[in-house]
């Protein structure tokens, strides 16, 4: 390596919606590290400080090569005073001092437990930390009154937490096809979330539904759900109302993050059986046969293991129902990764005097909606070039 090529520098634009990110990441041990304080700064409810290094973050995840001095870095947005000492740190030390702190504190420790509950937030968890809650023997011990999601998430706490294969999202995606084809001709599901944008896993899997004729959409989440759960395929659901007024909600609920769809939170049970084109059938069967189990195995047997386990899997995932034509939004908003919709957000907010929602782009200036039914359109509209799924790994 010569000079020149020790010190040279990277131009990366300033909003994370102006760049492209795919999956490969030259410097994960970064990433990691600044991923990591992001994440403690969220369970502490600190935003503000969870963003700031969230950015920092996407900033090296589009770097092209790996990062090996300082000097690199000079001129790169989003890397305040904090991230710049935490990234010396590892390039001088090879770990941050301020990371092993936080891992290894108790506090963090026991707060990724037990936000590892599905249902149990921040403030939850935060709650139950100062009560003396550290684990979820504690937990289960404690006498707390949990609500029906938490009941799920306690009971499913092992399958939920280890992640969903993307083969394991087609099966779902074929289960909930035949769902949605059933009860309603014609609707149309895609696969969204972190699965669109090429990850190999997840944390859950995402499906936005819609119908090529704008109405015939309207009770259809209702109709999904009962034919999945006659079927045997759900542990756990909780729908949520469509709410979503353009007049009402619009425009002038511009800072709101969360959409209004109609939409169903839930916990598959997802058969082990895996034999291509047989495996519908044959998880139909299996379903029927065996009720679901309602105590998790984590605290008797320490998880649930293909051997001589149960022959299914709890599995979280998120149906979404769209109209045909708030379709480009929804499915640019449900996307993700969260990161880069926010910054979506806030490039239209701040440097087009738009509002964008997952419903709606509204233009603040001209006082009306800009109608779009691609994803391309919306991007065109921001003045973005138009970045595909597989690049919004911000
Ligand atoms: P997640 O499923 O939480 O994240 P992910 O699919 O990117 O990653 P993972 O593999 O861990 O599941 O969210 C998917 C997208 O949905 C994300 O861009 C945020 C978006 N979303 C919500 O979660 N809630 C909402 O109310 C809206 C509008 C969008
Ligand atoms: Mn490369
Ligand atoms: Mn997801
Ligand atoms: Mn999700």
């Amino acid at each position: 390596q010569t000079d020149e090529a020790e010190t040279e520098t990277f131009s990366v634009p300033s909003y994370a919606c102006q760049r492209r990110t795919t999956l490969e990441n030259h410097n994960t041990v970064l990433t990691d590290a600044l991923s990591l304080l992001a994440e403690n700064a969220e369970l502490s409810e600190e935003e503000g400080r969870g963003v700031a290094f969230r950015r920092a973050a996407a900033v090296l995840k589009c770097l092209p090569k790996v990062v090996m001095d300082m000097t690199q870095l000079r001129g790169l947005p989003c890397l305040g005073e904090h991230s710049l000492s935490v990234i010396k740190d590892v390039l001088e030390n090879g770990a941050s001092s301020e990371v092993e702190a936080t891992k290894n504190s108790e506090r963090y420790k026991a707060l990724k437990i037990l936000t590892g509950i599905f249902g149990v937030g921040a403030k939850t968890a935060d709650r139950w930390f100062r009560d003396g809650i550290q684990t979820l023997h504690q937990l289960r011990d404690s006498g707390q009154t949990l609500n029906r999601a938490q009941q799920a998430g306690l009971d499913h706490y092992d399958d939920i937490n280890q992640s969903v294969t993307k083969a394991e999202a087609d099966i779902i995606s074929e289960i909930v096809e035949k769902a949605v084809v059933a009860v309603l001709p014609g609707a149309q599901i895609t696969l969204t979330g972190g699965f669109r944008r090429g990850k190999l896993t997840g944390h859950d899997v995402d499906f936005l539904i819609t119908h090529p004729e704008e109405g015939r959409e309207e009770g259809l989440m209702s109709k999904v759900v009962s034919w999945l759960e006659t079927q045997g395929f759900l542990l756990y659901q909780k729908t949520t109302r469509n709410s979503y007024l353009e007049a009402k909600d619009g425009p002038a609920r511009p800072a709101s993050n969360m959409d209004r769809f109609e939409r169903c939170l839930s916990i598959f049970r997802l058969s082990k059986e895996k034999k291509r084109g047989a495996e519908l059938t044959e998880t139909l069967t299996e379903n029927l046969k065996t009720p679901p189990s309602c105590s998790s195995s984590h605290v008797q047997q320490g998880g649930d293991r293909e051997e001589g386990g149960k022959p299914w899997r709890a599995v979280r995932v998120d149906l979404v129902v769209s109209p045909i034509s708030q379709f480009g939004f929804a499915l640019l908003g449900w996307t993700g990764s969260k990161l880069f919709e926010r910054e979506l957000r806030r490039w239209a907010g701040r440097e087009k005097s738009m509002s964008l929602s997952s419903h709606a782009l509204f233009h603040n200036k001209q006082s009306r909606y800009l109608r779009a039914t691609t994803e391309e359109e919306i991007f065109s509209y921001l003045g973005l070039e138009y970045v595909k799924p597989s690049e919004r790994n911000a």
